[in-house]
């Protein structure tokens, strides 16, 4: 029995939706979950498993028609799906509603319920979120039956606010294989035969990393099971050293330089050392054509502290100067400075705050 492991698709929502390249990563979550849609196909797949937040928010009677239409073009593949706390149960959702395709199944009760397929000798057991918060842990206690079928879990959530969940109790409690969802990032426990498969895209720039699915089989030897990757974005983090010459230009060049420029790849620039103190960081051009999700700017004024200090004699810039710049041992001071007031770094940075403060113009 062969298994593909999905969560987190989060359909409809709208990644980087403030980016030139935002309409092209929603649509990428829809063209991600019609790939996934493929591989059952191709590979086969009696059970397509979908632990939780398939879609963003509550979906809508459309939303559900649309997603349905993709699953009728693999009536071999039995798909089973839990609501998670995005796309939780509320009301009249469609979820309940909509007439689904024939090989599908919502496991829509916030009780525990399961589906057995026979031809499978498989029971897949879950249960949906209702409300979008549940703080009880209630995975802790579920066991499997003992009934010669193969049991499966699905399970969303791990954190305090979404069921929070003890993977040691879980991986104890005798299921042939536990697909978890609600976190975005791949974890897998494979001789405790569970896991987390990820988001297939990256949902945010807090995605770091590559995003897939997992893809299993259940034989009477037991459960084998390996993640796979699928996403079209992959966030990037990035460190760039400037110095003093360091203008956008340059930055902008030696990006071009050393970044692949593949769409695929959204970096997440931070920019280190010493900066002119007159430089401003212009965003859109230091992006040039690179997809840069975000620029966090940690770099530190050079100051020219002698010139700064003969300049501002008798001021606080000064005065500042004069204070940090010395020693504390020879000035005596060190156990009035307080916390760190004697570590050079801290001096350093201190003055480089200061000055900052009360030289940098305003914007
Ligand atoms: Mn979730």
């Amino acid at each position: 029995m062969r298994f593909l492991h999905t969560a987190d698709i989060h359909l409809g929502a709208a990644p980087d939706k403030d980016l030139p390249w935002g309409e092209s990563r929603r649509r990428a979550l829809w063209d991600t979950f019609a790939h996934l849609i493929d591989i059952c196909d191709r590979k086969q797949v009696d059970l397509l498993l979908i632990a939780g937040d398939l879609f963003h928010r509550t979906p809508l009677s459309r939303e559900c028609r649309e997603v349905n239409a993709y699953f009728s073009r693999i009536p071999d593949t039995r798909v089973v799906i839990i609501a998670g706390n995005h796309d939780c149960i509320r009301g009249a959702s469609p979820y309940m509603d909509d007439p689904w395709a024939p090989n599908v199944t919502v496991l829509s009760s916030e009780e525990l319920d399961s589906v057995y397929f026979p031809e499978l000798n498989t029971e897949v057991h879950g249960f949906s979120y209702h409300r979008s918060e549940i703080r009880e842990p209630l995975y802790d206690t579920l066991r499997a039956p003992r009934n010669g079928r193969h049991h499966i879990l699905l399970a969303h959530g791990g954190d305090e606010t979404h069921i929070p969940i003890r993977l040691g109790k879980l991986a104890a409690a005798g299921f042939d294989y536990v697909a978890l969802g609600h976190i975005h990032a791949p974890r897998i426990f494979q001789k405790a035969a569970m896991a987390y498969c990820g988001s297939p895209e990256p949902m945010d720039r807090t995605d770091i990393g590559a995003r897939g699915y997992i893809l299993g089989d259940i034989t009477p030897e037991g459960c084998s099971f390996r993640w796979n990757p699928c996403g079209t974005a992959e966030y990037v983090p990035v460190t760039l050293e400037v110095d003093e010459g360091s203008t956008n230009a340059d930055i902008a060049a030696k990006l071009a330089e050393t970044l692949n420029p593949d769409p695929r790849y959204l970096y997440r620039l931070t920019l280190t050392g010493y900066r002119d103190p007159d430089t401003v960081w212009e965003e859109a051009r230091i992006r040039g054509d690179l997809r840069i999700v975000d620029i966090t700017d940690e770099t530190r004024p050079a100051f020219d502290r002698e010139r700064l200090a003969s300049e501002h004699a008798h001021d606080l810039a000064g005065l500042l100067i004069r204070t940090l710049s010395e020693d504390p041992d020879t000035a005596g001071n060190a156990s009035e400075g307080g916390p760190g007031a004697d570590d050079p770094d801290i001096r350093e940075m201190a003055l480089d705050f200061g000055l900052s403060a009360l030289l940098t113009p305003e914007g």
